[in-house]
């Protein structure tokens, strides 16, 4: 049953004793989102805890600094910024699959698994609704659970500049300023930090980088043992994925990485008019109009080869490519 700001309101002053679960793979919003309610909760007596299937991701740990985790029989149960019961992991489903009483989340495709669901799809981040509902509670809002809602608002915008954000996002963002969002420090910290394994792996991936068809394709690939070499992980080789993309008039980006039982995996990212899933689909694989994956086997070369091959004819169907 789907349920209103006010509604959620009103649900939260009569409970406590409240667990509230992030998603798997947590990123800045799950996790923003959950500590700012998290505070926000506690701070009004009650007692609350947010717990997670996987490890924080160290530059996100701020957002629990100060919070202690409190010992208590779980009265009510918050999934938060979670579209799908199995986001949540395994651990977590097989402890509440079935006990969720409340989920708070803006991605359309919720599936509405919680007993009630207060979703808003306009909000390009479920810190947006955590903020409109914490001003509806008259909580106060504190510069940490600022920092908190900021870390979740301006993570699933790309620092404010993806297409979801509205300028109710930067009505929120600038009240969070004023109520002592350390934005520069966060900004810093989000969006311009880089591991010293990621500037690895990045200096290695542009390295590798080769133009094809007069630009309008860009390659990379990484190595096993250039994978190992800097020590990255796997969500990192993600963000390199979309590095062929970037460059200038390139209307095909692939990124090939050699896996441990010596596959390759190919990620390919386009931009109009050509079409990523349909290049994929081809060698196997599948995925979206603007992001697709397949996986190819044999040596490198003959993997970039086929890979090659496939981006070619799709440049000549669409007229981009003019073959002699
Ligand atoms: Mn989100």
């Amino acid at each position: 049953m789907k349920i209103s700001l006010s509604e959620t309101a009103q649900l939260l002053k009569s409970k406590d004793n409240i667990l509230l679960l992030a998603h798997k793979h947590p990123d800045g919003d799950t996790l923003g989102s959950s500590y700012a309610l998290c505070r926000a909760l506690t701070g009004q007596g009650k007692k609350a805890n947010v717990i997670c299937d996987d490890e924080i991701p160290k530059v996100l740990r701020f957002l629990a600094n100060g919070v202690e985790p409190l010992l208590f029989e779980p009265e009510f149960i918050i999934a938060i910024d979670t579209a799908d019961i199995k986001m949540l992991g395994d651990k977590l489903r097989t402890l509440y699959a079935s006990k969720i009483n409340l989920c708070i989340d803006h991605h359309i495709s919720n599936t509405l698994y919680a007993e009630k669901t207060m979703l808003d799809d306009t909000a390009a981040a479920t810190a947006e609704i955590i903020f409109r509902l914490l001003k509806e509670m008259r909580t106060d809002i504190t510069p940490s659970i600022a920092d908190c809602l900021y870390t979740g608002v301006s993570t699933d915008t790309g620092c404010f500049r993806y297409s979801n954000i509205t300028s109710e996002t930067l009505r929120i963002a600038a009240e969070l300023i004023d109520l002592g969002a350390d934005y520069a420090r966060l900004n810093k910290e989000l969006f311009e930090t880089k591991s010293k394994s990621f500037a690895a792996l990045e200096r290695a991936a542009l390295n590798s980088i080769e133009i094809h068809f007069g630009g309008l394709c860009a390659v990379l690939a990484v190595t096993k043992e250039m994978f190992l070499q800097s020590g990255s992980n796997d969500e990192e080789f993600d963000r390199i994925s979309a590095l062929p993309r970037q460059i200038e008039d390139v209307l095909v980006g692939a990124a090939i990485r050699e896996q441990k039982n010596g596959t390759y995996k190919v990620s390919v990212r386009t931009n109009p008019p050509m079409n990523a899933a349909e290049i994929c689909a081809g060698l196997g694989g599948g995925g979206h109009v603007n992001a697709a994956g397949c996986t190819l086997e044999g040596t490198l070369d003959e993997a970039k080869e086929k890979l090659l091959k496939a981006i070619e004819a799709a440049l000549i169907s669409e007229k981009k490519l003019i073959v002699g």
